[in-house]
């Protein structure tokens, strides 16, 4: 039998309801890699905030402006303060998320970036995906309910229309902490019935889901996972290329909901 509905639970409800009729106002980007992040800070003419919204020391960088009618914020992690490499991977991606939606209160989160596509599910290199659903594939356990827990799978905030508009390609995410994939991980992310994998998605999931902050997540594929090149080599290679190819999609994802409310999405 389904647990009694709270008061509390059936007020957030109505809230959200009414949230998703209002013009989407304040998006979060969040972007792993400044190879990815530059691009559209440059071309939306964002400018780094200098009284940083997170606390003092940290590595993370807000770009911010107004284009249209909309507050842009693109979130990267920036450098590792030890290593002094992009800040790529889950820890990272769902700190900067929460932070980020305490201090700017988007409306939407959008996690844009490169991911590894599965030639066998239909991708290629250079696609880009709005992910259906992400999960994870490094989290294994086998405790019953702690492996239902430790996959985390979630359905993303539906966007038909955007979908369709756009012509994207769309899939399952499957997230781990791996630029590569073992064996276990394989079989993993075969049950997680991913299209393409990544460092972040769902770790941004998490985050924005306890804050019921609605998010997207668009994946371009600098890779092919079951190809015939190594992971690493292929996605050098084309990282530079399809990073462009992101940035225009994100550009046409923003004229897109430009004064559109959530529920047109
Ligand atoms: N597997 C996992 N992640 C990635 C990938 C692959 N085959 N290709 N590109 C990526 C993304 C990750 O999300 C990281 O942010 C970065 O690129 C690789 O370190």
């Amino acid at each position: 039998m389904a647990p009694p509905e709270d008061d509390t639970k059936v007020t957030e409800e109505a809230m959200a309801a009414e949230e998703e009729e209002k013009p989407i106002s304040t998006i979060v980007f969040v972007i792993a890699m400044q190879s990815e992040a530059l691009p559209l800070v440059n071309r939306f003419q964002l400018t780094e905030d200098p009284d940083s919204v997170f606390p003092k020391g940290f590595p993370w960088v807000r770009y911010h402006g107004i284009y249209k009618d909309l507050h842009i914020n693109i979130i990267w992690p920036g450098k590792d303060p030890v290593w002094g490499v992009n800040s790529v991977g889950t820890v990272s991606a769902s700190l900067v998320t929460y932070a980020s939606i305490q201090a700017l209160k988007p409306d939407l989160i959008v996690n844009a970036g490169t991911c590894g596509g599965f030639k066998a599910k239909g991708a290629c290199i250079g696609d880009v995906f709005l992910a259906s659903e992400v999960a994870f594939h490094d989290r294994r356990i086998p405790i019953p309910v702690f492996d239902q827990y430790g996959i985390g799978a979630q359905q993303t905030f539906s966007t038909p229309n955007l979908l369709q508009k756009l012509i994207l390609k769309t899939g399952k995410l499957s997230t781990g902490d791996s630029l590569d994939m073992s064996p276990q991980d394989e079989a993993s992310i075969i049950a997680n019935d991913a299209t393409v994998k990544d460092m972040e998605g769902a770790a941004v999931a998490y985050a924005a889901d306890l804050s019921t902050v609605p998010a997207i997540f668009v994946k371009a594929v600098t890779d092919l996972v079951d190809g015939d090149k190594p992971t690493t080599e292929e996605f050098l290679e084309n990282l530079a290329a399809v990073t462009a190819t992101l940035d225009q999609s994100v550009m046409n994802i923003i004229d897109f909901i430009s004064g559109k409310c959530l529920s047109e999405l």
